[in-house]
C-alpha cells in the first residue's frame, strides 16, 4: 500500500561484494569466517537482490545500501516512505538486518513530500548531537518533555548488536498530552511521508581511525566492504486522523484509503469539517472530554447548506436550531423565494402572509403591487414589519392611490361593470389586473384611485 524509495541500493550497478561486520569482530564465533557475499540487483538469484521494497515486505528479506568501498558518499543515503495519505503516526520501529544500526541520521516527516521537518535525531555519541545537529543530547532511554519536542539520542546508535538491532521511536507515548492529544501533538504526529536521512554508518572504533585518515577507496576493501546500511523492516504505527470525531477507520476498498467513520455531524476524509448544513458553530476537534458536535443551522427547511460567519455570531443575527440567537450560521441557497440569514424572510417582491410559518413549503407569495399605483414592486414582507394599517403584503402607494384588498376591488369592479365581469376573472390575480386595466381604463384593483 505504501511506496518506498531509496536513493542507493547495493548491487544496483551489477555484482558487488560485501562482508558482514559480525564476522570480523574478535571473540565472535569463527564459523564461516571470513565469508563475504555478493549483492546484485540484476541477478537471477533472488537472494542476491536487496531492493528497498524488502524493508516493508513483512518477511526477513532486507534492503541493503552500497558499502563505502564505493566511496564516502555512501554514508549519505536517504529512504523515503509514502503512506499515500496523512496519518497520525504513533511510532516508527526500524529493524536492521546484517549490519549494525545507522550511526548519525535524522527521522523526518512531511505532509506534502516537499517540506520535511525533523522528528528525531540519532547520533553515534552524545557529543555528536551537539556537533552535528546542534542539539543537547537526551541521555539514556529517550523521553520527551513537550508534545513537539525534537530530541537527539545516541541510545539507538550503539555498535551492539552487530546484527538485527532495533530502533524504537515513539511519537505519541511518553509525551505530555499522549492521553488526550493536544492540537500541538496532533500536528506534530501528522505525516504522509517519512524520510530516513542517513548520514554516517556506524563503524568499529579501530576502523573509524583508519577511515578517518584515508580515502576509503585506498583502505583495504576487507574493511570498507563491511560498512553499509541494512533494513529488514520498517514498522509504522499510526491511525487515521479523525480529530476525535470517529470511532473507526476502515479501509475503503474502492479508494484503497482508510476513511474515518465520521460522527458528530462532521464530514471529510478526516472529519475535519462540519457537514453541509451543520455550520451553526465553528468546527472544532473532539476531545475525550468534549465531543464538539457540529450544530445544524436553522434554515426553516428552505436550504440544505450554510456557513459559519463570526461577524454574524458577534452581532447575534443567526437563530440556532432551538430558535435562540446563538452561533453564526448563514444559510446558503434559500429556496422558494426566501432570503435572510435563516431563510426567515422573503426575497424582494415577495411577502409571507399573516399566519404563514417560515417553515411552510411555500411561505412567500408574490407582492401584488400595481405598477401604476405603487412606488415599488416590494411590499411589506412579513408580520414582523407589518403595522395595523399596513399588514404583510401591503404595497407602498403613490400619492393619490390607496391599497385595497383584491376581494374588495373585485366587488367594486363587478358593481361597475355588471354581471359579465366575473367571466373575465382569471385564475391569477396578476392577470386580473391586466384585464381590469383594459376594461375600465382608469379604475384599478390594487391601486384603486381614492
Ligand atoms: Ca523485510
Amino acid at each position: 500500500m505504501a511506496d518506498i524509495h531509496a536513493n542507493a541500493t547495493c548491487g544496483s550497478q551489477g555484482p558487488e561484494m560485501f562482508c558482514k561486520l559480525v564476522e570480523h569482530v574478535p571473540g565472535q564465533p569463527a564459523r564461516n569466517r571470513p565469508q563475504c557475499r555478493v549483492c546484485n540487483q540484476k541477478s537471477i538469484k533472488p537472494l542476491e537482490q536487496h531492493p528497498i521494497e524488502y524493508a516493508i515486505d513483512g518477511t526477513n528479506r532486507w534492503w541493503q545500501s552500497p558499502s563505502i568501498k564505493n566511496g564516502m558518499e555512501y554514508h549519505q543515503v536517504t529512504v523515503t516512505l509514502d503512506l499515500k495519505q496523512v496519518f497520525q503516526i504513533a511510532y516508527v520501529i526500524i529493524k536492521a538486518a546484517n549490519s549494525p544500526r545507522p550511526g548519525n541520521w535524522v527521522l523526518e516527516r512531511s505532509l506534502d513530500g516537499v517540506t520535511y521537518d525533523p522528528w528525531q535525531y540519532y547520533a553515534i555519541t552524545d557529543t555528536e548531537c551537539l556537533t552535528r545537529f546542534n542539539l543537547n543530547p537526551r541521555t539514556g532511554p529517550p523521553y520527551y518533555t513537550r508534545d513537539d519536542e525534537v530530541i537527539c539520542t545516541s541510545f539507538y546508535s550503539k555498535i551492539q548488536p552487530l546484527e538485527n538491532g532495533e530502533i524504537h521511536t515513539s511519537l505519541i507515548n511518553g509525551r505530555p498530552s499522549a492521553e488526550d492529544p493536544s492540537p500541538t501533538l496532533l500536528n506534530f504526529t501528522s505525516a504522509r511521508f517519512i524520510r530516513l536521512v542517513f548520514q554516517r554508518i556506524r563503524t568499529l572504533n579501530a576502523d573509524l581511525m583508519t577511515l578517518a585518515l584515508n580515502d576509503p577507496r585506498d583502505v583495504d576493501p576487507i574493511v570498507t566492504r563491511r560498512y553499509y546500511y541494512s533494513i529488514k523492516d520498517i514498522s509504522v504505527g499510526g491511525m487515521c486522523i479523525c480529530y476525535g470525531h470517529a470511532k473507526a477507520c476502515p479501509l475503503n476498498e474502492g479508494t484503497k484509503k482508510f476513511s474515518c467513520e465520521c460522527e458528530h455531524n462532521t464530514c471529510g476524509e478526516s472529519c475535519d469539517r462540519c457537514c453541509p448544513g451543520y455550520q451553526q458553530q465553528p468546527w472544532m476537534a473532539g476531545t475525550f472530554l468534549t465531543r464538539h458536535v457540529c450544530e445544524k443551522c436553522n434554515c426553516h427547511g428552505q436550504a440544505d447548506d450554510c456557513y459559519f460567519n463570526q461577524t454574524v455570531a458577534d452581532l447575534t443575527l443567526s437563530l440556532d436550531a432551538t430558535g435562540q440567537r446563538r452561533g453564526g450560521g448563514v444559510c446558503v441557497g434559500c429556496r422558494h423565494n426566501t432570503a435572510g440569514v435563516n431563510c426567515e424572510n422573503c426575497s424582494a417582491g415577495f411577502y409571507r402572509p399573516q399566519g404563514v410559518s417560515p417553515e411552510d413549503p411555500e411561505p412567500c407569495r408574490p407582492c401584488l403591487c400595481h405598477p401604476d399605483g405603487s412606488t415599488s414592486q416590494s411590499c411589506v414582507s412579513n408580520d414582523g414589519q407589518a403595522t395595523p394599517t399596513m399588514p404583510a403584503g401591503s404595497c407602498p402607494c403613490k400619492e393619490g392611490f390607496e391599497a385595497k384588498a383584491l376581494t374588495e376591488a373585485f366587488s367594486e369592479l363587478q358593481e361597475q361593470h355588471g354581471p359579465a365581469f366575473p367571466l373575465l376573472w382569471s385564475q391569477t390575480s396578476r392577470r386580473v389586473l391586466g384585464l381590469e386595466k383594459t376594461l375600465s381604463n382608469a379604475v384599478l384593483s390594487m391601486g384603486l384611485l381614492s
